[in-house]
């Protein structure tokens, strides 16, 4: 027979309501209309959200059955079971395990103790029934539960303990009329449809309210890294402060841009592969700027503009080896040795954000290469002043106020100092960057005018985007292991804190 065709639960459930006023049990009510108490589930829903009716949760723990127990409702108890398979003349257990399968063990064990079967003396195996007529008080308790009937506890701990019944929450509704209510509730129309328009009825119709709350449909858009947002954050300032960007778009430099040119003695210990990656091919550069590096290797060996130099006898070859840059300070140099021959000479200020490689140990926070972010200004009579002056309007655009400065030690700048900011959230003084006024003997060879200074300062990109993001581990951030989810869930980076 052709199902009947589901009611509409909307109209009955609220005709029910308009002459009756409440339903007190939604699951009777929905078995009265023949429909599954989701289907009412979801109608009670809706109109709820629109105050039409109210309803109130009505929770029941309830005992069910289990699987096992059900069949015990339909094939009678174990003990019943071996009970109604044993002849009068009585059977072999085996026999009897044949017909009972999984039952036979609880069946043989539940019926000795009520003493529904015996064994003939000397003969263990024969099992011989010791009742006629058995009453399955089991089964009767379990369907007296399954028809919602309570029973005592003793009864419900023993079947709770031969997990023949679990609890299960029923929840159901109460309904009554809502604030909103209505007997008939008008289909809201969403748009104005040609339909309407023929029919008009668009007079009388009435239309849903915007729901400017909606969620929009999620896009699926591609994510900045947070490297890139931060890199962008920090050109921005950069460029606010006048500085323009250097052209680090060559990874590969050689050693004399990346350490001569920068003073830095040709044994110096971060010029050996264990902290530098070396080319194999092309292993040497074939073209730097001969006059400037004759200066170069006599202001090493010897000295010159107020210095004694190193004393060491300088290798063109070592200066010739290929390398992957260690710092963005070679680009400057490159930079710089370029401003000199421009004549007559006019102060710059340049900055660079772009990756540097060093061979250092991996872990949490370090990677063999990081984004180096420099930035020099080049002019006449330039101070330490000057430099404090600037870090303090870089780094106060970064969100980092408090400053503090500790000499150090750079091969190509003096004085050199570690800059350090106190960062509120961390509750600790973090160091921030390095800083110095470049060397003499670097500016001078390249052909800078005397009394021209050059102030910079040098700092990682993946430090700062760590903890703007809270991201505490580097892998997470950069390389094959990026957490992508990290990406689309974090906020835009909001520099200045
Ligand atoms: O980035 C670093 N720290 C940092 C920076 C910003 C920051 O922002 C937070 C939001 C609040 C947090 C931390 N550092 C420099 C300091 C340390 O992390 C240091 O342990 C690691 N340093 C790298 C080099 O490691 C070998 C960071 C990297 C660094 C160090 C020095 C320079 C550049 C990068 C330089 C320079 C320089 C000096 C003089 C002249 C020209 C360039």
């Amino acid at each position: 027979m052709a199902d009947k065709p589901s009611p509409d639960v909307e109209a009955c459930l609220l005709s029910h309501l308009n002459s009756r006023g409440e339903v007190p049990d939604s699951r009777s009510y929905a078995s009265s209309l023949g429909v599954s108490h989701k289907e009412l589930e979801d109608v009670i829903k809706s109109l709820s959200a629109f105050r039409i009716v109210e309803s109130t949760d009505v929770t029941k723990e309830t005992w069910v059955l289990t699987e096992e127990a059900k069949g015990y409702v339909a094939n009678g108890s174990p003990e019943a079971q071996l009970v109604a398979v044993i002849p009068p003349e009585g059977a072999s257990k085996d026999v009897l395990k044949e017909k009972l399968g999984s039952v036979f063990d609880i069946g043989m064990k539940t019926a000795a103790k009520n003493k529904w079967i015996g064994f003939e003396k000397g003969n263990k195996d024969l099992v011989l029934r010791k009742v006629d007529n058995i009453k399955d008080e089991l089964q009767e308790q379990l369907k007296r539960l399954e028809s919602g009937e309570s029973a005592s506890d003793k009864v419900i701990d023993d079947l709770k303990r031969r997990k023949l019944i679990m609890k299960e929450k029923s929840i159901w509704y109460a309904l009554k009329k809502g604030p909103q209510f209505v007997a008939k509730r008008k289909k809201l129309a969403t748009d104005v449809t040609q339909e309407h328009l023929r029919s008009g009825d668009w007079k009388e119709i009435e239309f849903k309210d915007y729901n400017f709350g909606a969620q929009g449909q999620p896009i699926a858009v591609g994510y900045v890294q947070p490297l890139l947002e931060v890199r962008e954050a920090i050109e921005n300032i950069f460029l606010q402060m006048g500085f323009s960007e250097m052209p680090t778009n060559n990874f590969v430099e050689s050693s004399f841009w990346n350490f001569d040119a920068l003073f830095q003695p040709q044994q110096h210990p971060a010029r050996d592969s264990h902290d530098t990656f070396f080319l194999e091919a092309p292993a040497a550069t074939k073209q730097l700027p001969e006059d400037y590096l004759e200066k170069v290797k006599e202001v090493h060996q010897s000295g010159g503009y107020g210095s004694k130099g190193y004393g060491y006898d300088w290798k063109r070859e070592e200066a010739e080896k290929n390398l992957l840059r260690t710092h963005t300070t070679a680009v400057s140099t490159r930079m710089l040795y370029k401003l000199a021959q421009e004549k007559p000479f006019a102060p710059k200020r340049y900055y660079s954000i772009d990756r540097v490689f060093r061979n250092e140990a991996v872990d949490r926070t370090h990677l063999a290469e990081f984004h180096q972010i420099e930035g020099l200004i080049c002019d006449y009579g330039l101070t330490l002043g000057d430099l404090i002056g600037v870090l303090e309007d870089f780094f106060s655009s970064l969100g980092m106020s408090k400053l503090r400065f500790k000499p150090a030690y750079n091969p190509y700048t003096e004085p050199s100092m570690e800059i350090f900011s106190y960062h509120d959230g961390l509750k600790k003084w973090v160091e921030v960057g390095n800083s110095g006024m470049f060397r003499p003997e670097m500016l001078l060879p390249m052909g800078l005018p005397e009394g021209v200074n050059v102030i910079a300062w040098g700092l990682s990109l993946e430090r700062p985007t760590m903890i703007l993001y809270g991201i505490d581990n580097i892998r997470d951030l950069f390389g094959p292991k990026v957490d992508f989810n990290l990406i689309k869930s974090n906020p835009l980076c909001r520099l200045g804190l």
